[in-house]
């Protein structure tokens, strides 16, 4: 039997959490492999071997190794193709392309302000960092923005990528969960926008995210 492939850091980490649901997804077993960065073990010469920017996640499956979280999705669903939710990354050019187009929408578009909203509001206040203001001001308008175009898309389609859950819409989960939850942002980003709002009930009531979440609320050795 393989051994089951490997993802190195904590499930609280968005990147490592969006990897994890993917896995789940797709039914492959997994080892999660502790890495402790507030002693900084992601930027330890051997660590670095397998991650070179001193990131979390890393990935390891056999003899070869991965890091950038949706690049390892991306991996895991063709390599593990009959495996799980066949089609999480879709089947023919077309949809995998309409797949892609809204992974890429989630990378450039929203998770720059969601990411810096989701350290700002539920990272910095645990770290004891002041929170910036006008950061967290600038992130609000544009998330604000990306949603608008979120809620235009969901009016006509279920899921972002066409009537079925992919990896378009799990892309979205862990910065999302940080803003509705420790983030308070709810009912003024999320609730208030209907379709958004359904969409987010809906994904994020998958078995694999709400497994995620579990780990993400296990305490660590
Ligand atoms: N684009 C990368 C982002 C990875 C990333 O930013 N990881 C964060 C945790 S969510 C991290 O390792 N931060 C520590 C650091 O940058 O030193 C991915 O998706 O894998």
């Amino acid at each position: 039997m393989a051994a089951p492939v490997k993802v190195y850091g904590p499930p609280l980490s968005t990147a490592v959490s969006r990897v994890l649901a993917c896995l789940l997804e797709k039914d492959v077993e997994f080892q999660l492999v502790p890495v402790n960065m507030s002693k900084g073990d992601h930027k330890s010469p051997d660590y670095l071997k397998i991650q070179p920017f001193g990131q979390v996640p890393a990935f390891q499956d056999d003899y070869i190794t991965l890091f950038e979280s949706r690049a390892i999705c991306r991996y895991i669903c063709d390599e593990y193709g009959d495996r799980g939710n066949k089609g999480l990354y879709g089947t023919d050019p077309l949809v995998k392309a309409s797949i892609d187009q809204w992974v890429e929408a989630e990378g450039q578009s929203y998770n720059p302000p969601s990411s810096a909203l989701v350290f700002q509001l539920a990272f910095a206040p645990r770290m004891g960092i002041k929170q910036d203001e006008r950061l967290i001001r600038q992130s609000d308008e544009k998330l604000s923005k990306v949603l608008d175009v979120y809620e235009g898309r969901l009016g006509s389609s279920r899921f972002l990528a066409g009537d079925e859950f992919t990896m378009a819409d799990l892309s979205h989960l862990p910065n999302t969960q940080y803003l509705v939850t420790a983030g308070g942002r709810a009912d003024a980003m999320f609730g208030s926008r209907k379709n958004v709002g359904r969409w987010w009930e809906e994904i994020s009531s998958r078995e694999s995210w709400k497994k995620v979440v579990e780990m993400q609320q296990q305490k660590g050795p």
